[in-house]
């Protein structure tokens, strides 16, 4: 009997053991707060780009957890249009995944939402807006979500030896574009704000709803489906190319000496894809959308396509300031002037310490 009774608690066990959620028992619950609100922000000297920031900064901020923690965020949207957010790459409950009407009703201005979930699985993932989701992830609503396996042994970190481990964000933005369609949009939800019309209505009448009917959405197909928000307007055209928030030359140089391994966590938050050529040494791709692969990957240009992450190894053998630049001339490019966009030097140190004895020339004049 009482065997019996140990066997039905043993597979009790199992069971919620395949449930999502269990693993939290051995995490924590990490709590942020974001703040969502409209406002400039500086990319260049003298480049201002209308943006949604998230605690007023793009990208928005870093969430560094351990495989298993319990995530809270607290959304408040103090901007004057609608937000979700999606958390890309993890396995969660449907209804915190952030997808406006097919998971959940947007945030709406001056609303608050908390998303809730267990972290998983590890690796390097981000998190984004879902609404209008071309302008919003343009427009900076995005940030990294790095999940940290929870048993060591999977820790590439501790596999490599590594002694540096960054992440970058890369975005393409068109600064025009950007401001012409958010301050379009916000003059729209205040006007029918102050018609006081439903939430719903809002979006109708903006155009942002989904298709109301059967016949609407027949029509859609006949005559060529646009986004709302791209309806008789211009398509951007981008021009600059972000790492982290900012265009080469103030992305800083990722630092280093011969001997030590650095981690490199790439996310293309953009809608364009970049091809990052590295100078000067051969690297090794260890994962991809954030799972590690079996067999890593020995190349010198990572092709980072939108939505996707790549997790980088680099040991250089070779001191000297080594170029990294994305191998689509017009992603090395500020509005077109080279040199610019996404781009950095690798700046590899000898064992005393010494790089070159060239001094790079580079400043935001040249
Ligand atoms: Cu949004």
């Amino acid at each position: 009997m009482k065997k019996r009774l140990s066997m039905a608690l043993f597979s009790g066990l199992l069971i919620l053991l395949n449930l999502p959620g269990l693993s939290a028992a051995a995490g924590q619950v990490k709590r942020y707060t974001f703040e969502i609100s409209i406002g400039n922000w500086d990319i260049l000297p003298d480049v201002k780009v209308k943006s949604l920031m998230i605690n007023g900064q793009v990208p928005g901020p870093k969430i560094e957890v351990t495989e298993g923690d319990i995530v809270e965020v607290k959304v408040i949207n103090n901007s004057a249009l609608p937000h979700t957010i999606h958390w890309h790459g993890l396995e969660i409950p449907n209804d915190q995944d952030g997808v406006p009407y097919v998971t959940q009703d947007p945030i709406e201005k001056g609303e608050s939402q908390v998303y809730r979930f267990v972290a998983a699985p590890a690796g390097t993932r981000f998190w984004h807006c879902h609404w209008s989701t071309l302008l919003h992830i343009s427009g900076g609503m995005y940030g990294p979500l790095i999940i940290h396996p929870r048993n060591p042994a999977d820790d590439l970190n501790r596999r490599y030896d590594v002694t540096l481990d960054k992440t970058m964000m890369v975005d393409s933005i068109d600064p025009q574009w950007q401001e012409k369609m958010l301050t379009m949009m916000e003059k729209m939800h205040a006007m029918e704000a102050m018609k006081k019309k439903s939430p719903d209505a809002t979006h109708k009448a903006s155009g942002e709803k989904l298709f109301g009917s059967v016949a609407d959405y027949r029509r859609a197909i006949a005559e060529g489906f646009k986004s709302p928000y791209l309806r008789g307007l211009p398509k951007p055209s981008y021009k600059y190319h972000l790492i982290n928030g900012h265009p080469y030359p103030l992305v800083p140089p990722v630092m280093t000496r011969v001997g030590e391994t650095v981690r490199l966590r790439m996310i293309n938050a953009g809608n364009i894809p970049h091809y990052f050529h590295f100078h000067g040494l051969q690297l090794l791709v260890v994962a991809i959308d954030g799972n590690p692969l079996a067999q890593p990957l020995k190349i010198n240009t990572v092709p980072l396509f939108p939505g996707q992450a790549k997790d980088l190894i680099l040991q250089p053998k070779i001191p000297g300031w080594w170029a990294v630049h994305d191998h689509a001339e017009w992603g090395s490019t500020n509005n077109g002037h080279f040199p610019g966009g996404t781009m950095f030097l690798l700046g590899v140190a000898d064992k005393n310490g010494k790089i070159s004895d060239y001094k790079p020339k580079i400043s935001l004049t040249q």
